[in-house]
């Protein structure tokens, strides 16, 4: 319909003024802002990548030199039952992303490049709801929700929500070192100088100051490569713990290597201070996985835990957790309660006033009452499954104090990264057997296996851990059969120690 040219300018006129009287409408942070989206608060997702529950000084480490994230815990919340959604990497990512547990998504293993495993298209990330929302986004850092990263045939991080990206599909290669395998909104950006950390932190910083729309909220997910192997770290921090470790340098640079994403993100803490964003954003602090604990850097701790990433033990799954968002946390306190990476998801839509995906199950909820120290509504158990797991435990579920875990029927798989015919076999057929049962509250090392004294318990546990098990596993999507070409191992530059015998 054409409108009479008059009558459209008159509309355009009252449209300019209402609109104009909206903007200057004081909001009740006591800002003015243009667009209405600019009401929401500010997200930032901060995620390191192997860092222990033991691994800092505010978690109870007396040697690693982490003064920044202790400075920030001080401002904040420390959560000390924060779980990842996964044993390792890409599973815990995708966990964090969907507010699903990651074998719904089909992530049951680490992604190697070209791999065929990915987040599909059809999944919802947090990003994704964020950014449909009006906030501006961003990604920086390790991504490694895809094999295809930056190939077509699989969604890249702008096609899962992100406006701006600056990503690596896994490690930094060939270390943490000068990196020559970033990706900047689709373009590769080639040989960096410089310590990933710092590359990441300064990405971050420069989107936030120079490239963002000030008009929008926004959702930064930043992704820190340290302290995962292949591991490089500037001299200025490993020569911290030269004295400490009598020069060990496999030590140094294991330890420099926390210090150094410290320093990086005390760099984006600093600048939101710079830019005033404080006061409105909400910061969550945490990590991926438990302490990898490896032949050439065997210094990752879990503190009290059991085991180490890649377990489902205490020690694989449990990871620091740090929330500041002024006015809702109290700066040093703590909370008890059990959240996990599945509750973002749920949490940022809560605070951005939009509603989680009802078409699909979501294992995550909402942990904002946690903030103010009330109990949250969890709707379904916690929930980890890793069929490469090591040893013999291979899915766990947490219900209130107590954990049950079980393994599969099935043998392990052999070493690598390959997808098999045997492997989707287990994944859809394996049942579960050697049940264990713990209670964390009493027994937080999981070293007293309860499953024989406790039948009425166990059998309690059993069942609903056979329930999410079935469910889960229906909805798991399986992978074409894949070799693995170990694309990774070809590109890292190992570095030589003095004194360290290092496997080929
Ligand atoms: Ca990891």
């Amino acid at each position: 319909m054409k409108l009479p040219a008059r009558f459209s300018l008159t509309i355009c006129v009252i449209c300019v003024i209402c609109g104009q009287l909206w903007a200057a409408k004081p909001q009740s942070d006591g800002t003015s802002n243009a667009s209405p989206a600019r009401t929401s608060p500010n997200l930032l997702v901060v995620l390191c990548d192997d860092l222990g529950y033991g691994d800092l000084a505010c978690f109870g480490n007396s040697v690693v030199q982490t003064p920044r994230v202790d400075q920030f815990a001080e401002e904040s919340m420390r959560l000390t039952e924060c779980y990842a959604a996964a044993a390792n990497c890409s599973p815990a990512r995708a966990g964090l992303m969907t507010g699903r547990t990651p074998y719904r998504v089909g992530i049951h293993n680490w992604i190697p490049m070209l791999s065929p495993m990915h987040v599909k298209r059809e999944e919802i990330t947090v990003a994704t709801l964020l950014r449909n929302a009006g906030y501006d986004t961003c990604h920086s850092g390790k991504w490694h929700l895809n094999g295809r990263f930056n190939l077509p045939g699989q969604p890249q991080p702008g096609d899962h929500g992100f406006n701006h990206w600056f990503s690596t599909q896994n490690n930094a290669l060939p270390n943490h070192r000068n990196p020559v395998n970033f990706v900047r909104n689709g373009k590769e950006v080639g040989p960096l100088e410089g310590y990933s950390a710092h590359l990441v932190a300064d990405e971050a910083i420069h989107w936030l100051r120079d490239l963002r729309d000030k008009e929008k909220p926004f959702f930064a997910f930043v992704c820190f490569h340290e302290p995962h192997e292949p591991i490089a770290s500037d001299p200025r921090y490993a020569e911290r713990y030269h004295t400490y470790s009598g020069g060990n340098e496999s030590f140094m640079a294991h330890h420099g290597n926390i210090t150094q994403m410290d320093a990086a993100f005390g760099d984006l803490m600093d600048a939101l201070d710079e830019m005033e964003l404080r006061e409105d954003t909400f910061v969550f602090f945490t990590s991926d996985n438990g302490p990898a604990i490896t032949g050439r850097h065997p210094h990752g701790s879990a503190g009290p835990l059991r085991d180490k990433k890649g377990t489902v033990y205490e020690g694989g799954i449990r990871v620091p957790g740090i929330i500041r968002w002024p006015g809702h946390t109290k700066p040093g306190s703590e909370s008890d309660t059990p959240i996990c990476g599945v509750d973002v998801l749920p949490t940022l839509c809560a605070i951005a006033g939009i509603k989680a995906p009802q078409d699909r199950p979501l294992d995550g909820v909402n942990i904002l009452p946690a903030l103010e120290g009330q109990p949250i509504k969890r709707t379904t158990p916690l929930y980890w499954h890793f069929y490469r797991a090591k040893g013999a435990a291979k899915v766990a579920l947490r219900d209130g104090a107590w954990k049950i875990l079980a393994g599969l029927d099935a043998p392990d798989p052999k070493p690598g990264a390959d997808i098999t015919a045997e492997e989707n076999h287990i994944l859809k057929h394996a049942g579960l057997t050697r049940f264990e049962l713990y209670n964390l509250q009493k027994d937080i090392g999981e070293s007293q296996d309860l499953a024989k004294s406790h039948p009425e318990r166990l059998a309690e546990l059993k069942k609903k851990l056979l329930k999410k098990f079935e469910e889960v596993r229906a909805e798991s999507p399986v992978w074409p059969e894949w070799e693995w070409p170990r694309y990774e191992g070809q590109r890292i530059e190992w570095p030589e120690y003095k004194g360290v015998r290092l496997e080929k």
